[in-house]
């Protein structure tokens, strides 16, 4: 499979990691500017390759549980099946928290979503090699 410059490919997809100080929504918009949306992540493989990646630090990903308290729902539409919350998450703690990071140790935790992340990861499909 190819990616653009400055992606990396994994499997059949291709990974942008993101840097600057960020909103989930703005992380959000920048990957849809950059043709890609954040993050959904379905193996322990996936994530696996995203905590080599990351440098260690908190990165928003592409979850969030805005709709309905409790229901999480990732960017790419899918269920949650896959998970690595920290222990004690997902807890909507204090005002409110609906949108997930990866914490630079690679566990998610649930927070507010207008905390100002340095990180976040996109993803978009891989082309094929031509032949
Ligand atoms: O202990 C986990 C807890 O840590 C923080 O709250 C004290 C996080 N909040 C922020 O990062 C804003 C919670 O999301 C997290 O659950
Ligand atoms: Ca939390």
């Amino acid at each position: 499979s190819t990616c653009p410059k400055n992606w990396l490919n994994f499997q059949q997809k291709c990974y942008y990691f993101g840097k600057g100080s960020k909103q989930w929504i703005q992380a959000r918009f920048t990957c849809s500017d950059l043709e890609g949306r954040l993050v959904s992540i379905h193996s322990q493989e996936e994530q696996d390759f995203l905590m080599r990646h990351i440098n260690k630090q908190d990165s928003w990903i592409g979850l969030r549980d805005l709709n309905v308290e409790g229901e999480f729902v990732w960017m790419d539409g899918s269920p949650v099946g896959y998970s690595n919350w920290n222990p004690g998450e997902p807890n909507n703690a204090g005002q409110g928290e609906d949108c997930v990071m990866m914490r630079g140790s690679g566990q998610w935790n649930d927070a507010y979503c207008r905390s100002y992340l340095d990180a976040w990861v996109c993803e978009q499909l891989a082309t094929c090699e031509e032949a």
